[in-house]
């Protein structure tokens, strides 16, 4: 699993607290901790100051390079921001996201092939989110006409689903699966990823039905998680997951985090 780290980010009430106060070792503590519980990449977002965003966000980002080189993972629809940030990136980084909607597609895709980025791509376009797994294809068959007009390979697009709450839709998993699935199979070069936040909005004992998800997920494509590695039980659910699923050759990498003590408490870091 490609593991998208995604606790640096402003929406959140204490790396606001500290993007507003220039505290960087709260947010070198988060890059840290993040990078050394195996992240792919570090989602950075710098929150909802459309304004401030662009300072913000390259404030943060060297700050985080300034302790690992997990590459990052820009999460910003704001092209100014990322225009901004890019220069001063090191390694080369990913773009969280494009989607079907048009200023999307005219803001961002370009800077995305120009640099040779990976990107996200969300399944919703400016009608909004739709409702059925067919929808969603529909929606990111479009989005990938645009990707390969500009040159970007299928290889360097994640699509994002976007799961959505079961607490309101008792199919919204169903959905999510089907749409997943459907496009492995249309384009098995992409990547198939998403965040979990929204599955169990609403409802008790929020990670295990995120758990649950995800597992779940594993067996329907999904080869990304923008989640917190620092989640045991969550890192501990993908090893076994992966590895009931025939994913791990001699069982390798679920013995080897086993004996290294991944796969038990502590449950995650307090930040
Ligand atoms: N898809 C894509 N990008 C995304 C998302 C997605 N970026 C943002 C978000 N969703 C994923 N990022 C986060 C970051 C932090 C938290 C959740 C999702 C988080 N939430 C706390 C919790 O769940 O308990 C509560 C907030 C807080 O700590 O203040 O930490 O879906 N492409």
């Amino acid at each position: 699993m490609r593991i998208i780290a995604e606790k640096i980010n402003g929406t959140r009430k204490a790396v606001a607290k500290a993007i507003a106060e220039r505290d960087a070792a709260f947010i070198q503590y988060l890059a840290q901790k993040q990078a050394a519980a195996g992240a792919s990449w570090m989602d950075v977002n710098a929150g909802t100051h459309p304004d401030r965003e662009p300072e913000d966000l390259l404030w943060l980002i060297d700050r985080v390079q300034g302790v690992t080189d997990v590459p990052i993972c820009l999460d910003s629809a704001n092209p100014a921001a990322l225009r901004t940030v890019l220069p001063a990136i090191k390694k080369t980084p990913m773009i969280n996201s494009i989607s079907g909607e048009p200023e999307r597609l005219t803001g961002i895709l370009p800077i995305v092939a120009e640099h040779g980025c990976d990107v996200i791509a969300l399944c919703m376009d400016d009608k909004g989110i739709p409702a059925t797994a067919e929808a969603r294809l529909e929606v990111i068959r479009r989005v990938f006409v645009e990707t390969r007009k500009a040159g970007v390979p299928d290889a360097k697009v994640t699509v994002d689903p976007l799961a959505m709450t079961i607490g309101t839709n008792i199919q919204a998993g169903q959905i999510i699966f089907a749409a997943m699935r459907a496009i492995r199979a249309e384009f098995p070069e992409a990547h198939i990823g998403c965040g979990l936040s929204n599955v169990s909005f609403g409802l008790p004992l929020r990670a295990l039905i995120n758990r649950s998800f995800l597992v779940l997920a594993l067996d329907a494509g999904m080869d990304t998680a923008i989640i917190d590695p620092n989640d045991r039980d969550l890192q501990a659910a993908i090893y076994a997951g992966e590895l009931v699923l025939g994913r791990d050759k001699h069982c390798l990498r679920y013995t080897r985090a086993f004996r290294a003590g991944l796969l038990e408490a502590p449950k995650t870091i307090s930040a």
